[in-house]
């Protein structure tokens, strides 16, 4: 009844790394590595003659870690925090075989690229896949459709991502077409997270229930690369193990300059970034090059990157690096978080001892008194920067003229029958079947969706479809476009009107995750012309679990002409594990 292909390519495809070269290239940065002992990280990969498919192997475990000082259960890919860092080069293809050793199922999903003419490796289960059970293996194989810059991996079964499973994708351009090439020296990625000292089991069993009202769990620390210290004498429960932790150290070289890749991996929190004494020139936002800006500090909600150049042209000494959690979209303070979470930058010369460099606040919590706030947008709500700062190097004309419109309003409302509190894009508290993924569905061209997958079709190739992210209440969401890069043609207070609130409608912004502001709204204009089931969703983890969810069928026909790999098709085949409810949602349903 169904028809099933497998994938067209790459799957089989060879590892090419000529051996003389990986020698080589071996020796070289070993030579680096000798001659700046300070600079440890290593310099960005030598392109090499692209496109090519670049594989690794992952294996994904459960063990427990202390990125903070406090011990706790995590899961991991190759038993890293940030997880292993995916980097190729503009045009390769990437082969990711996972083996799946947790007893729990697992998929992955590729935050930011398009998933171009490979729909069903974007990894979300009940969208376009069935999850990896336990026990085995699956590999991904996907083109990386000329996208560049600064992306991300995460889980996205259930809420694993912020149990650990994340991890930067670098797509580098090369020298050819990288309009920045001679604006930086070298690069450095930086993943910046909230984190929580229990695991999500207990956390999402309190916040989907009555009891809970819908007050999201608040995070316990913030980590930039995998560390932070904690203040031991703060943890709470009392009995979690709790050690001395770590900072983040950067080791940069005077009159140099870096491009600092940051990617907020976080499950709830906005951060705002900024290095004491030193100014950053924003240049590229969720994968697009931008005309640069200069800022002092930069807002990053969850989901989102940005790339900025880095100058080390102050005196020579040590800097912090800060990244200040927005406590105004926090539910509540908790009086044990400290929201500023510190990295250490050493100038090469600058002595060995802890930063003494000021920012906007001291080190700690901030006090009556201290320096006025220099981002008030992002300290009274967690906002973006300014749309109006932000334009592409390489102009895009508005998408025009528009052929489907829709406003989505977003609203949080407690159930009348068992009392929990749950998110509602249109009324619809987003629910689908893990083991009978959309794309599956889809398949067969009478089938028809149930209400609570919140299924939107899209048939006309080229079309422009036009979204109008709708938030009446407080609260911010950040709102994640599968599948798409989209302009941003407005983003505001109040209520947007059709001819009335102005547009961005000169050479918008183009990104993939962007905030719908409290009491506020956000349009968003994509082109259908990538056959796949996109999710969009707020990037607030906790939203996800809760049903702020929906999805585009774009293109079902061609869709269901791809067919589907045998892997994908097999994965369907078993159901779901024992203990696990074959029509999820997240929520089961009373
Ligand atoms: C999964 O992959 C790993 C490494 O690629 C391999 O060692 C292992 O045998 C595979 N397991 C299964 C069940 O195929
Ligand atoms: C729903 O749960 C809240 C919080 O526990 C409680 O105050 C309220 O009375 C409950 N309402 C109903 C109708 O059960
Ligand atoms: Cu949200």
């Amino acid at each position: 009844m169904q028809r099933l292909q497998p994938s067209k390519r790459r799957i089989s495809s060879p590892v090419s790394v000529a051996p003389w070269k990986s020698v080589v290239g071996l020796l070289f940065s070993l030579i680096l590595i000798l001659l700046q002992a300070e600079s440890i990280q290593a310099e960005p990969p030598a392109f090499t003659e692209s496109p090519r498919n670049r594989i690794f192997f992952w294996k994904v475990t459960s063990t427990t870690l202390a990125p903070d000082g406090v011990t706790r259960p995590v899961i991991l890919v190759n038993e890293k925090y940030p997880g292993p860092r995916i980097e190729v080069n503009r045009g390769d293809s990437v082969t990711v075989v996972v083996e799946n050793a947790l007893d729990v199922p697992t998929s992955f999903h590729w935050h930011g690229l398009t998933m171009r003419d490979d729909p069903w490796y974007d990894g979300v289960p009940g969208m376009n896949q069935c999850p990896i059970p336990p026990g085995t293996n699956f590999t991904y194989a996907f083109g990386t459709d000329n996208v560049v810059g600064t992306h991300w991996w995460h889980a996205h079964f259930e809420n694993q991502y912020i149990d650990g499973l994340v991890g930067a994708i670098i797509i580098q351009d090369p020298p050819e077409t990288n309009p920045f090439r001679l604006a930086y020296d070298e690069e450095r990625t930086i993943v910046i997270s909230d984190w929580y000292h229990l695991p999500t089991g207990p956390l999402l069993a309190h916040y989907l229930s009555p009891e809970s009202q819908g007050i999201e769990p608040v995070p316990n620390s913030g980590l930039i690369n995998g560390k932070n210290i904690f203040d031991c004498s703060k943890v709470q429960p009392a009995n979690l193990e709790c050690n001395p932790g770590e900072r983040s150290v950067f080791h940069f070289l005077p009159n140099r300059r870096y491009r600092l890749r940051l990617i907020n991996s976080g499950a709830a929190a906005a951060f705002l970034f900024s290095i004491d004494e030193h100014k950053l020139q924003v240049i590229e936002v969720d994968g697009t090059d931008i005309n640069p800006i200069l800022v002092d500090s930069l807002p990053i909600n969850t989901g989102q990157r940005y790339s900025v150049i880095l100058t080390t042209n102050q005196e020579p000494k040590n800097y912090w690096m800060r990244a200040e959690m927005g406590m105004a979209c926090l539910p509540n303070t908790p009086t044990n978080l400290d929201p500023i979470v510190l990295a250490e930058i050493r100038y090469q010369g600058g002595g060995k001892g802890e930063p003494t460099s000021v920012g906007r606040f001291q080190p700690g919590t901030p006090k009556k008194g201290d320096p006025a706030p220099i981002n008030p947008a992002f300290e009274a709500a967690c906002l973006d920067p300014d749309l109006y700062s932000l334009h592409p190097l390489q102009p895009q004309p508005l998408l025009e003229p528009i052929s489907k419109s829709i406003r989505v309003q977003i609203t949080f409302k407690a159930d009348p029958v068992d009392n929990i509190t749950r998110g509602y894009l249109n009324d619809i508290t987003y629910a689908g079947n893990a083991w009978r993924p959309t794309i599956l569905q889809n398949l067969d061209p009478v089938e028809t969706f149930e209400i609570a997958q919140h299924v939107m079709k899209i048939d006309k190739r080229d079309s422009i479809v036009q979204i109008i992210l709708e938030n009446p209440h407080g609260g911010e969401h950040p709102f994640h476009l599968h599948g798409h890069t989209f302009q941003v043609i407005a983003q505001g207070q109040g209520v947007y009107e059709e001819g009335k609130t102005e547009l961005n409608a000169i050479n918008p912004l183009r990104r993939d995750t962007a905030t719908i502001p409290r009491h506020g709204f956000a349009v968003i204009r994509f082109k259908a012309d990538n056959p796949g089931v996109w999710s969009l969703h707020c990037h607030i983890e906790w939203h996800v679990t809760t049903g702020l969810v929906m999805q585009f069928v774009e293109l079902p026909d061609e869709l269901r002409a791809l067919g589907l790999p045998k892997q994908s098709a097999k994965l369907c085949e078993a159901g779901p594990p024992k203990g696990f409810k074959a029509h999820t949602g997240f929520v089961p349903k009373v």
